[in-house]
């Protein structure tokens, strides 16, 4: 086992000592800014799926970043030699407004077996991530505690933990732009708001490795390196596939996981206060 993944094991998060240039930087955020704006012109599925969970499906800039070494070394490091992307998602928060996100398990809506260091979400601050515009906090080994009930339904901050109940000590991620974390999908994390004039933009990517054990709605995978079958289900990298496929990809693949979140939302007997729709 490397030194970096037996402390990700214990610790549940990762902080390499590594940065992106600044061309795939700038051409990322170009990128994903251009898809979000696109996403709110086109409306509906595209706009429904924009942000999460399969926008990498439709930005082959963001494939070619969650391929670049600088990251994968350090997945590798964790994950072991197989991995793929198995979802991604982008963060802008406003200048002033950024709401932020209150503490959370990204676990919580995944039907995903990756307990033991198998998956793994990779945050990249596409510009730098500072307390002032409301990076993330992580709570030291709280993944070593399991689902943790989250208590708190807030309709800005989203479901979560109230603070005092999240175990382990609390530190801000602070990155440069370029920098990058990496954390345990079971990690209690946070974040607050932009107090600052500048939005703040992230992109995170998850990483599954062939042995977490999918279920059907969470089943598709992006392979970055041999070695996955099934239950794992191949999707199309945007890099080399027309666009109209991965467009199908990207929703079919994000509605499916859309219904697992649910399922599993329902069998864990939580209630869902859906209201009516806007336009009901
Ligand atoms: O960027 C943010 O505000 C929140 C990020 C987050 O919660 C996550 O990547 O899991």
């Amino acid at each position: 086992m490397t030194a970096v993944r037996k402390s990700f094991v214990e610790r549940g998060w990762h902080l390499p000592d590594r940065r992106l240039p600044g061309g795939t930087v700038t051409a990322v955020r170009d990128a994903v800014l251009g898809h979000l704006d696109a996403a709110e012109r086109a409306g509906g599925a595209a706009r429904a799926w924009a942000a999460f969970p399969k926008p990498h499906l439709v930005l082959p800039a963001v494939v070619e970043l969650a391929d670049r070494p600088e990251i994968t070394e350090s997945v590798r490091d964790v994950l072991g030699a197989a991995f793929g992307i198995w979802s991604s998602a982008i963060f802008v928060s406003p200048p002033g407004t950024g709401t932020g996100f209150g503490w959370h398990q990204d676990a919580l809506s995944y039907d995903l077996d990756g307990d033991g260091g198998r998956a793994l979400r990779v945050w990249v601050a596409l510009t730098p991530a500072t307390r002032e515009n409301g990076t993330m906090w992580f709570a030291d080994g709280s993944h070593r505690w399991g689902t943790l009930d989250h208590d708190l339904d807030d309709p800005d901050r989203g479901r979560s933990l109230s603070p005092d109940r999240v175990p382990g000590e609390k530190f801000p991620v602070l990155l440069d732009e370029g920098g990058f974390s990496m954390h345990d999908l079971r990690l209690a994390h946070s974040s607050g708001r932009n107090t600052t004039d500048r939005p703040r933009i992230n992109v995170a990517v998850d990483y599954v490795a062939p042995e977490a054990v999918p279920g059907a709605g969470c089943a598709g995978v992006l392979p970055l390196t041999a070695g996955f079958r099934a239950p794992w289900r191949t999707e199309p990298d945007p890099r080399n596939s027309d666009a109209a496929r991965t467009r199908r990809a990207c929703v079919t693949e994000s509605a499916r996981r859309l219904r697992s979140a649910l399922d599993l939302a329902a069998r864990d007997g939580l209630t869902l206060a859906l209201g009516p729709a806007d336009d009901a």
